[in-house]
């Protein structure tokens, strides 16, 4: 590398220089990442020599740390694409760079591990625990930080299986199964911003001048909503499609809810939440009709006789969880008739 061998080891400090068939072309290429080398060569055998190739590790990682120790550098094919993308974490810093197979000029990507998905700096809200943690280890010895030797700093207790980051440590211990389990979909969505608390939401909202918006309804009054409407006696129904779009069990059971909310002291916010029906499959729609409400759960619109019952019946030809082609939401357009909406859509006569 730069016109010098690359070694292996220097003064019995790992460098950091592993053999690994990054493009999966069948033939290993060479990759030396430390704090002062960072490179992949591929082996040419036209030229029977080893040729360094245009990508490196992601900037700021590095397989091996000043010592020679494990930086917290693991291959993981994280999108599952079946190249390995690089995931680095450490007490300092973390990132997540997928792999990419072919350039894309449109997109400025070029081969190698230039999608970044996340990067920065370690801090409390860092999306991606530690591989390895070396430093300053807090709350042992009655939560006097320690300093740790060569020898003990490393690893935190992570393991990748099942499309998971697994970690087991000391600080997990009072978790569900005392492990910290990270999906691969939730690593590739580090880089997203948390949710918002309603009144941050509500801050975020512009409209014209003239016109205000008022915050209602939140959680935990209602969850998941996916449509509302009136009664005229001020009740706000809504149904809510939290089995969206798995089931509540990840294998398509039912869990759809229609409540009722009610403002019960008149001071514009509802205060007071009612399950009307549970148990629905994929509901889509509600709307007071007469004495009660017509909910629609494609491919059925039906009005409920018995409020606060789990549906038992299923539905005739489950939906499907591709619910562009579902019925969508229902509206009145004339006093006898309840429009739905939809690219199937239908029209129900729901008469008193
Ligand atoms: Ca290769
Ligand atoms: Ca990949
Ligand atoms: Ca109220």
């Amino acid at each position: 590398m730069d016109g010098k061998p690359l070694v292996t080891t220097r003064d019995r400090i790992d460098q950091g220089v592993r053999l690994r068939d990054v493009d999966n072309d069948g033939r290993c290429e060479l990759i030396v990442g430390n704090p002062t080398q960072n490179a992949v060569f591929g082996w040419s055998p036209a030229e029977n020599r080893w040729k360094k190739l245009s990508y490196a590790l992601p900037p700021g990682s590095a397989i091996v740390d000043a010592q020679g120790r494990d930086n917290g550098l693991r291959f993981v094919d994280i999108n599952e694409d079946g190249y390995a993308d690089v995931l680095f974490s450490n007490e300092r810093a973390y990132s997540l760079h997928q792999f990419v197979v072919k350039a894309n000029p449109r997109l400025s990507w070029e081969v190698g591990w230039n999608d970044e998905v996340a990067a920065g700096q370690r801090d409390k809200s860092s999306p991606i625990p530690m591989i390895v943690r070396g430093g300053e280890t807090p709350g042992r010895t009655g939560g006097t930080p320690v300093l740790q030797t060569a020898r003990s700093a490393g690893n935190n207790g992570v393991w990748f299986h099942s499309h998971q980051m697994w970690v087991q440590n000391e600080d997990t211990a009072a978790l569900s199964n005392v492990v910290d389990r990270r999906s691969f979909k939730q690593l590739l969505t580090a880089d997203q911003p948390p949710p918002k608390s309603p009144e941050e939401s509500l801050a975020c909202i512009e409209v014209r001048s003239g016109v205000k918006v008022e915050l209602v309804a939140c959680e935990p009054l209602v969850l998941d909503p996916i449509a509302f409407e009136w009664g005229a006696d001020g009740k706000l129904w809504v149904v809510e499609m939290g089995d969206y779009p798995r089931g509540l069990d990840g294998n398509g059971k039912s869990g759809g809810i229609v409540r009722f909310l009610e403002d019960t002291d008149g001071d514009g916010r509802y205060d007071k939440s009612t399950v009307f029906l549970e148990g629905v499959n994929f509901p889509t729609g509600v709307m007071p009709w007469g004495k009660g409400v017509i909910v629609s759960t494609a491919p059925e619109i039906f009005m409920p006789k018995t409020p606060m019952a789990t549906v038992r019946r299923t539905c005739a030809g489950r939906s499907s969880p591709d619910l562009p082609k579902a019925t969508n939401s229902i509206a009145a357009m004339a006093s006898t008739t309840a429009w739905t909406t939809g690219s199937m859509a239908r029209t129900a006569t729901a008469g008193g």
